[in-house]
């Protein structure tokens, strides 16, 4: 269906598009007595199994190393043969025969759990919540770069609101289902965020125990059906179930859509939001409640642990503010999280690997495409036939250039043909025999056997992240995966960027 977005326009004279949400429609909010997923493991009480048999002085060392980096950290089981040496690079002693339970030792206090938590996580969440201290969270629900938008806009929204967020794992949902969840913190460097954007940050598992079988009730905002007129039931997401909660929404009032009745903008701004987060807009509009799917309570939305549905469609001021420099959710949060140290040293490691220099050797300078297709077929509806869609290789080819000549005026660097990498969702090997023969290197994650030889998550993790290391960068418009490189290059690297339009025939014509 042709849809009409008339009421701006970008710069280039073309209409304003929101970025594809190219989420499967989302799944009406069923009653959740779904089949249980399995737990994420708990590390770090493992790694504290492990620390009981390291000497006291190291034990220290170790403490403030499982705080900063646990979660990233291979861990031996517990009660099991002797670790393998290799299993921590630590004084652990290999030697010693079998862990018990009876092992575990408490790692001192301020050490062991971030300021904002009482402790340790806890079986039912609400008791590791400070009495002193205001949370946000929302959750997830479609492509992973969409989700990480998602949580940067809620954390912008703690900001304003003056709470701690608190960001959940991101789920699976355009890599397949039966990939399992990854922890933010897997991903993201949750301490460097911290001590570098001076804004508090909590994941889930520091708060609430990922092991708990306690199912917590929670009161919190439904968004979605203020802001769109097609789903009569708040955003589907299975991070509540990940999370053991169960969820009693309020429907949120229609003023939290920017463009009442515009069924083309589902933006909702930040400060319409956060009037919900104080007691003279919030008191007036409570009572249009759903009972929660498994105890059937009526709960207002909570004002400790303050939550919304779905924060996709937040923004300052418009909803594709992402390519906008102003946009606060990337000044005041995007910017500052940066991928963790294991993250970047396997990315460096792959650039090297498909240049054919050494793996663990400087990375030369280089030029990273984001193309996207794949479901971006469905916004085709502008083009006269299938293959005018997209943009063909020598357009792309021409913005590479233009990458280059900016590189090489502004840096005197010139980077080859040879050192341009592209990453892309296509599947056609005949199109990327055509790459090849433009002189560009693919990331190609199958023959390198990544999934293989670390989880279903990390091709995409490692494009984004190789992307985000280049000098110059040329994206797909309106791919919020290539938004975000986009943004990351401009501001980590001070790069050159630029993204290719598409949509019809001679769309990135210029
Ligand atoms: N590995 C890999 N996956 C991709 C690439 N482009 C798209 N994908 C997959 O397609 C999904 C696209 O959803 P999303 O991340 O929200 O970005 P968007 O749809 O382009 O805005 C990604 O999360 C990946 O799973 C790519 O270049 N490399
Ligand atoms: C490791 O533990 C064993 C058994 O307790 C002990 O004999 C050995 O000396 C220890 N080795 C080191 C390096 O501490
Ligand atoms: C808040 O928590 C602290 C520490 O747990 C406690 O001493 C204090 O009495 C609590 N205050 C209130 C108002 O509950
Ligand atoms: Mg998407």
């Amino acid at each position: 269906m042709k849809e009409q977005y008339g009421h701006s326009r970008t710069q280039s004279g073309l209409p304003l598009l929101p970025y594809a949400d190219t989420t499967p429609p989302s799944t009406p909010f069923v009653p959740s007595f779904r089949t249980r997923t399995p737990p994420i493991p708990h590390r770090r009480k493992s790694l504290l199994v492990l620390c009981a048999f390291v000497s006291v002085v190291s034990l220290g060392v170790l403490a403030s190393f499982a705080v900063h980096s646990s979660r990233s950290i291979p861990v031996a089981p517990v009660a099991q043969a002797p670790p393998a040496q290799d299993v921590l690079d630590s004084p652990v002693n290999a030697s010693f025969p079998y862990l018990h339970d009876d092992d575990i030792v408490a790692l001192p206090d301020t050490a062991e759990y971030p300021p904002w938590v009482n402790g340790p996580p806890t079986q039912r969440f609400r008791d590791n919540l400070r009495n002193d201290t205001q949370y946000i969270t929302s959750w997830l629900s479609a492509g992973w770069n969409n989700d990480v938008m998602t949580y940067m806009n809620l954390i912008y929204l703690g900001i304003i609101t003056d709470r701690v967020p608190v960001v959940a794992m991101f789920t699976p949902s355009h890599i397949g289902g039966d990939a399992g969840v990854i922890t933010f913190g897997e991903v993201f460097d949750v301490q460097r965020f911290r001590d570098e954007s001076g804004t508090p940050l909590l994941e889930w598992l520091e708060v609430k125990d990922p092991e708990s079988e306690e199912v917590d009730e929670l009161g919190c905002w439904n968004i979605w059906e203020a802001v769109q007129y097609y789903e009569h039931f708040p955003r589907g997401s299975s991070i509540p179930d990940w999370l053991k909660l169960d969820i009693s929404y309020t429907r949120a009032p229609d003023w939290v859509k920017q463009i009442p009745g515009y069924e083309h903008d589902k933006c909702s701004t930040f400060w319409s939001l956060a009037r919900l987060a104080y007691p003279e807009d919030r008191e007036p509009n409570l009572g249009n409640i759903l009972p929660s799917p498994q105890h059937g309570v009526f709960l207002d939305p909570d004002e400790h642990m303050l939550c919304y549905d779905y924060l996709y469609y937040a923004c300052a001021g418009h909803m594709s503010e992402y390519d906008s420099s102003y946009a606060p959710e990337w000044r005041y949060v995007g910017k500052y999280m940066h991928w963790t140290e294991e993250i970047q040293t396997i990315a460096a490691q792959y650039v090297n690997r498909v240049f054919g220099l050494p793996e663990d050797g400087p990375v030369p300078p280089y030029i990273s495409i984001h193309v996207r297709h794949g479901d971006f077929s469905t916004w085709c509806w502008d083009a006269e036939t299938p293959e005018d869609c997209f943009a063909p290789l020598p357009v792309i080819a021409r913005r590479v250039r233009e990458v280059q000549d900016e590189i090489l005026q502004r840096k005197g660097i010139y980077i080859p043909m040879s050192r341009v990498i592209m990453t892309s969702d296509e599947k056609d090997e005949e199109w990327w025999k055509e790459v090849v023969a433009q002189g560009w290197v693919r990331m190609d994650h199958d023959a390198l056997q990544t999934e293989q030889r670390y989880t279903r998550w990390h091709p995409v993790i490692l494009d984004a992240a190789i992307q985000s290391a280049g000098l110059g960068f040329v994206g797909t418009d309106r791919s919020t995966f290539s938004v975000l490189s986009r943004r990351r290059v401009l501001d980590w690297n001070d790069g050159a960027v630029r993204m290719v339009l598409w949509g019809r025939k001679g769309a990135d014509d210029h």
